[in-house]
C-alpha cells in the first residue's frame, strides 16, 4: 500500500522536528528521593533505572538492590507511562528473576519431541547445533525456510541475525491474534493505527465507551491510571461486555449485551447519532468522505432492529448515542485491543472507527491524539539479502489489508508446505501453543520441522517442543533495545541490568549476535558490545547516553498532539480523508460500510467461552513466577449464578469444561455469580500449564487455548477470531 510509506515518512520527519527541541530543552532531573544508576543509598541500597517487561506497554521502573541482591522494583517517577507507578504484575516482576523454575543452561532434545527430555550443553554447543541445521535449510530450501515468531522489544537482534540469514518470514501474535483488526479498521478509515500505546487521551474524555476492554482487569498502567482519573472527574462511562467487568462497576451505563452482536449495537447508535442530526456536521464536512452513501446505509439499522440482536433495549440505545454526542468531541470510544473475537473484527473495529469520526473525537482533546516519538536512528548495518520469494504467510494476498505478516500464516505453510516450505521455525518469546488458537495445528506444523528453536525464561509448552532450548536472561539482568515509543510526548527509554543472571542464562543480543557468527554472519554485528552499541545510537540521536544511564530515559519537549493544538489534519487514505464510504474495501470485494452478520449460535445447551485478564497475570507467562502464583495461583469458571442452580452447581465445585469438538479441560473451579449473563461463561487465559518443569503452575486451573479448537480467520486482514467455542460442564469427581 504506498499509503503507508507516506504516512511512515510523514511521522519521522515530524519526529526530526521533536527531537530537536528535545535536545535544547533537556535539564538535569533529580528523582528526589532515589539515587541514581549504581548510586549507594543508605544501609547497602543502590538503585538502577530500567524499564519494565512482564508486558508489552515498558513502564519506566526504579529497581533496588539491597546488599547487593535484587529487593525490589517501584514506578520510575519520570517516566510518562509509570507515572511512578506499576501495576501489580510489574511491582511482582521481581519473582521473575527467583522463579525456581528457570532455564538455566542450552538443551538439545534426547527424545522424541515434545517428551520435554534433554541434555544440557554449553552455548557453542547449543549455537553450533543451531547453525549446521540452518545451513543444511538454506542449501536444501533456501534461507526464507526459516521462520522467526518473537513478540517484544527482546526479539530485536534475532531479527536482524534472521534477517541476514534472508528470511523476511517473521511474525508475531500481537497482529492476528491480537490487535490487527483495529489497525486494520482505523487504517481503512483514517489512514493510521491507533498503535502501542494507545492513542487514545483516556484522561480527558467526558464520555467514555468501552466495548469489552476491561481496564482494571487489563491493567495497561498507563490507561488503567487515566481510567481512574476519567472516572474521579465524574466522565460519563459507558461499558459494553456480556460480563460485568472491573470497568462495568466504574460505569453509568452497563450494557450486557449478548456475545458477538457489537456491530449490530454500533450500527444503531451510528443510525441514532445520524439520524437526529447529533454528529459533528462541520468535522464531517471538512474532513469526511462518502458520507452520504454511508449514512444511506445505515438507515436499516434502526434501535428497534438491534433490539432482537443485541438483548439491549431501544431507549436504551438511543439514550446512550446521545450521551456520546452530548459530550463530543471529547467523547471517546475506545478501539479495544485484544479485537480478535468474532471474524467480522476489522468490520466491527471499523464501525467504532466511524463512530468517533462521527463524535469528531480524531485528533480532538478527549479523544484520539497524534502521537510524538523521538528521532534516533537505527544503526548503520550492512544491507540484508534480497529475498529471492515474497513472504510465505499471505499468498496471492488472500487477506489483501493484512499489513503485517500473519504468524497463523506461517503455522499454515509450514503445515501444506504451500506456497513453499517451512522447515525451521526459532520462536522467541511466545508462547505459541498457548497464544495461537487450536494447538493441534501447531503441533502438526512442528512435526514438519528440521529444527525448532526456542529461546525462553522458563520451560514453557513451546519450549517442551523444541530441539533445542535457549535459556535468557530475565529482564532486570539485561540491556536490551532501546525503548523509543510513539506517545503523547517523545522519549527514549533504557533498560539495563540491575543483577546477574544466577546461571548460565544469555541476554538476547548476545545469542543473537553469536549465532550470527557461527553462521558466517558476523559483518552484521560490527559492534562489539551492547553498550557500544546503544551508546553509538542515543550519540546518533544528540543526546547524553551517560544521562540516559544514569536516569534511565530521556524526554523530549512536548509536542501539539491535537487539531486543536496545531496539529494538521491528515488522512493516509486514498481520498485524503475520513473514509465513512471505503471504495478500498469495495474494490477489493468488500462491503464498503460495515455491515452486520449474527454470530453463529453453538449446540444446544452450550456456553460461548469466553476469556480474558486478570490484574496479576501476563498471558501464560506469569504463572510461575512466585510472587504472582501467590496472589492467584489457578483460574475459575465464570457461571451465571441461576445457571449454575439449574445445572446443580455452586461456587468452588470442581468442573472439567467439554467444548463443542470434544476436548476435555483439566479441573476448573466453579465461581457462580449475577456478573455474567445466562448465555456464556467466561475464565482468564493463562492458565492450565501441562509442562512438566513448571512445577508450580503445573495443572493449576484449565487452560482456554486448548478449548479453542475452532477459530475463524478475518477475510479482509487474516485474524483468527476465538470467542467461537462452547462449552459444557462436567463435574469433576
Ligand atoms: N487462548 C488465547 N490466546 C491468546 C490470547 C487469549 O487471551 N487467549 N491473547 C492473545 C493476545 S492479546 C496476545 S498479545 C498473545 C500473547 O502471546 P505471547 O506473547 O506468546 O504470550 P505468552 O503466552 O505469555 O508467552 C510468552 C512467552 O515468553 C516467555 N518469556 C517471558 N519473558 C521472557 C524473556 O525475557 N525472554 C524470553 N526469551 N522469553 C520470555 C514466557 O515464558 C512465555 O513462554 O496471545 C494471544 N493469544
Ligand atoms: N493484567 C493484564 N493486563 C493485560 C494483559 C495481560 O496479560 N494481563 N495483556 C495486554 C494485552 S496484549 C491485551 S491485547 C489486552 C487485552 O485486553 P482487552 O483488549 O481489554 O480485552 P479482551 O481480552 O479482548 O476482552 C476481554 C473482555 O471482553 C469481554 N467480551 C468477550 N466477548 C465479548 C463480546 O462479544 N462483546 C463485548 N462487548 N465484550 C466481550 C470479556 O467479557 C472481557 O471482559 O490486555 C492487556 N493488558
Ligand atoms: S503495565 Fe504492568 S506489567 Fe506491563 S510494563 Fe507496566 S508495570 Fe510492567
Ligand atoms: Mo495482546
Amino acid at each position: 500500500m504506498n499509503t503507508l510509506s507516506r504516512r511512515r515518512f510523514l511521522r519521522i520527519s515530524a519526529a526530526t522536528i521533536a527531537a530537536a527541541g528535545a535536545a535544547g530543552t533537556l535539564g538535569t532531573r533529580g528523582f528526589g528521593r532515589i539515587s541514581s544508576s549504581g548510586g549507594s543509598g543508605a544501609s547497602g541500597v543502590e538503585t538502577v533505572p530500567t524499564f519494565c517487561d512482564i508486558c508489552f506497554w515498558k513502564c519506566g521502573t526504579i529497581a533496588y538492590r539491597r546488599d547487593g541482591k535484587l529487593w525490589k522494583v517501584e514506578g520510575n517517577p519520570d517516566d510518562p507511562l509509570s507515572r511512578g507507578r506499576l501495576c501489580p504484575r510489574g511491582t511482582g516482576g521481581v519473582g521473575a528473576h527467583f522463579d525456581p523454575d528457570r532455564l538455566r543452561a542450552p538443551l538439545i532434545r534426547t527424545h522424541e519431541r515434545g517428551e520435554e527430555k534433554w541434555k544440557e550443553v554449553t552455548w557453542g554447543e547449543a549455537l553450533g547445533f543451531i547453525a549446521r541445521r540452518m545451513n543444511e535449510i538454506k542449501a536444501g530450501f533456501g534461507p526464507e525456510a526459516m521462520a522467526l515468531f518473537s513478540h517484544g522489544i527482546g526479539g530485536t537482534f534475532f531479527k536482524h541475525t534472521l534477517k541476514a540469514y534472508g528470511t523476511q518470514n517473521i511474525a508475531a501474535p500481537s497482529f492476528a491474534q491480537c490487535r490487527g483488526p483495529r489497525e486494520v479498521g482505523f487504517r481503512l478509515t483514517f489512514g493510521d493505527d491507533v498503535g502501542s500505546p494507545e492513542r487514545t487521551d483516556i484522561a480527558n474524555a467526558r464520555c467514555l465507551v468501552l466495548i469489552g476492554s476491561h481496564l482494571g482487569e487489563n491493567m495497561h498502567n498507563t490507561q488503567v491510571q487515566e481510567f481512574a482519573e476519567a472516572v474521579g472527574k465524574g466522565s460519563s462511562i459507558i461499558v459494553v461486555d456480556p460480563r460485568f467487568s472491573v470497568a462495568a462497576s466504574k460505569a453509568k451505563v452497563y450494557l450486557p449485551i449478548k456475545p458477538g452482536t457489537d456491530l449490530a449495537l454500533l450500527l444503531a447508535w451510528m443510525h441514532v447519532i445520524v439520524e437526529e442530526e447529533l454528529y459533528d456536521r462541520e468535522y464531517v464536512e471538512k474532513f469526511g468522505f462518502g458520507f452520504e452513501a454511508f449514512s444511506a446505509s445505515l438507515r436499516q439499522y434502526t434501535p428497534e432492529w438491534a433490539y432482537p440482536e443485541t438483548g439491549i433495549d431501544p431507549d436504551t440505545i438511543r439514550e446512550t448515542a446521545r450521551e456520546m454526542a452530548r459530550y463530543r468531541p471529547a467523547t471517546l470510544v475506545h478501539p479495544g485491543r485484544h479485537v480478535n473475537w468474532y471474524g467480522d473484527d476489522a468490520q466491527r473495529s471499523r464501525a467504532i472507527a466511524l463512530l468517533n469520526a462521527l463524535l469528531g473525537s480524531w485528533g480532538r482533546k478527549g479523544g484520539f491524539y497524534q502521537p510524538a516519538s523521538m528521532d534516533v536512528p537505527t544503526y548503520p548495518y550492512p544491507e540484508y539479502p534480497e529475498p529471492e520469494r515474497p513472504k510465505v504467510d499471505n499468498p496471492d494476498h488472500r487477506y489483501p489489508f493484512a499489513h503485517e505478516t500473519l504468524s497463523t500464516g506461517i503455522r499454515e505453510a509450514t503445515i501444506t508446505g504451500e506456497p513453499y516450505p517451512i522447515k525451521g521455525w526459532m520462536v522467541y518469546g511466545t508462547n505459541l501453543l498457548k497464544a495461537l488458537p487450536n494447538q493441534e495445528e501447531t503441533i502438526e506444523a512442528i512435526r514438519k520441522l528440521d529444527l525448532l528453536v526456542v529461546v525462553d525464561v522458563i520451560p514453557s509448552e513451546i519450549a517442551g517442543w523444541a530441539d533445542v532450548v535457549l535459556p535468557e536472561s530475565v529482564y532486570l539482568e539485561r540491556y536490551d533495545e532501546l525503548n523509543v515509543e510513539w506517545f503523547r510526548e517523545p522519549f527514549v527509554a533504557l533498560r539495563q541490568p540491575v543483577v546477574e543472571s544466577p546461571n548460565d542464562q544469555k541476554p538476547n543480543w548476545w545469542i543473537a549476535r553469536r549465532l550470527a557468527e557461527e553462521l558466517g554472519l558476523s559483518e552484521y554485528y560490527p559492534w562489539k558490545t551492547i553498550e557500544e552499541y546503544l551508546r553509538w545510537r542515543v550519540e546518533a540521536a544528540g543526546l547524553d547516553f551517560d544521562q540516559l544511564r544514569k536516569e534511565g530515559l530521556i524526554r523530549g519537549a512536548r509536542q501539539p498532539i491535537f487539531f486543536d493544538e496545531g496539529v494538521v489534519p491528515e488522512f493516509y487514505t486514498p481520498s485524503g480523508k475520513i473514509e465513512f464510504y471505503s471504495p478500498q474495501l469495495e474494490q477489493a470485494g468488500f462491503d464498503p460500510v460495515p455491515r452486520y452478520t449474527p454470530p453463529e449460535p453453538g449446540p444446544p445447551g452450550s456456553f460461548r467461552l469466553l476469556f480474558g485478564r486478570a490484574p496479576v497475570h501476563s498471558f501464560s507467562r506469569t504463572q510461575s513466577n512466585p510472587v504472582l502464583a501467590d496472589a492467584m495461583s489457578e483460574n475459575a469458571i465464570w457461571v451465571n449464578d441461576r445457571v449454575a442452580e439449574r445445572l446443580g452447581f455452586k461456587s468452588g465445585d470442581r468442573v472439567r469444561l467439554r467444548n463443542q469438538s470434544g476436548v476435555l479441560s483439566n479441573p476448573i473451579k466453579v465461581k457462580a455469580t449475577r456478573r455474567i449473563r445466562p448465555d456464556c461463561v467466561y475464565m482468564v487465559h493463562g492458565f492450565g500449564h501441562t509442562s512438566k518443569g513448571m512445577r508450580r503452575a503445573f495443572g493449576k486451573g484449565a487452560s482456554d487455548s486448548g478449548l479453542i479448537t475452532t477459530y475463524k480467520t478475518d477475510p479482509i486482514m487474516g485474524g483468527t477470531a476465538m470467542n467461537m467455542n462452547f462449552v459444557t460442564l462436567e463435574r469433576e469427581t
